[in-house]
């Protein structure tokens, strides 16, 4: 009888934590193909590409307690230490890109005079030698100023098949709604010049918004 209530008790409290956190949460998903990661014309990149943990399977924006969370599920674990990147400072990229307000900015970390519509970028970097986290914000290009990096956290879940960034929201201008895609990338050279290689893109076309 009394272990009868007390289970009753417990199943009612987590009923209303679980209840509490998705009734409060703004959380948008994007679900993406295994298996279309890469080109399979492009050679030039030997097996790199053809690694499942840079195939995106399931990207997701959520905005809990005031924090921003990002999280990017691949459909291989990443390794603890994976191979060194190709070329001059080669790094492996997870990224999701924010587009938070009209126009087009130019510049860093784009080659020089290309326009994009994204503000901000939240960033997992691979060099071959450490793992990093940083959001790129772009916005005081267009003033003559220049974008300003900032480190922040990331987590792997036990698997290794998903990586989270947790985002002060003020790290990317605070918006109450925004366009995104994630986007896993080959960077053969350094920021702002030409190579960049996209492997997977989710959504497969466009952005998607959140809320
Ligand atoms: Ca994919």
């Amino acid at each position: 009888m009394y272990r009868r209530i007390i289970i009753m008790v417990l199943a009612s409290v987590l009923i209303a934590i679980v209840g509490t956190g998705t009734a409060s949460a703004q959380t948008v998903a994007v679900q993406d193909p295994v298996g279309d990661s890469g080109n399979p014309n492009d050679q030039s990149l030997g097996s790199e590409k053809e690694q499942g943990y840079f195939d995106i399977v399931r990207a997701e924006v959520s905005k809990d307690s005031g924090t921003f969370a990002m999280s990017l599920r691949l459909a291989a674990p990443v390794p603890a230490a994976p191979p060194r990147p190709k070329g001059d400072s080669g790094m492996f990229l997870w990224a999701f890109a924010l587009d938070t307000q009209p126009g087009s900015i130019a510049g860093y970390l784009y080659p020089p005079g290309q326009k994009r519509p994204f503000e901000y970028f939240v960033l997992l970097a691979w060099d071959g030698i450490a793992f990093s986290a940083f959001v790129i914000d772009r916005t005081p290009l267009p003033s003559g100023g220049e974008a300003v990096t900032s480190y922040i956290p990331f987590s792997f879940n036990t698997a290794r098949d998903e990586v989270q960034f947790g985002i002060d929201p003020a790290l990317i201008g605070n918006p109450a709604a925004f366009e995104w895609l994630s986007v896993n990338v080959l960077r053969k050279s350094h920021f702002g010049a030409e190579a960049l290689q996209v492997l997977d893109f989710a959504p497969d076309a466009g952005t998607t918004n959140w809320p």
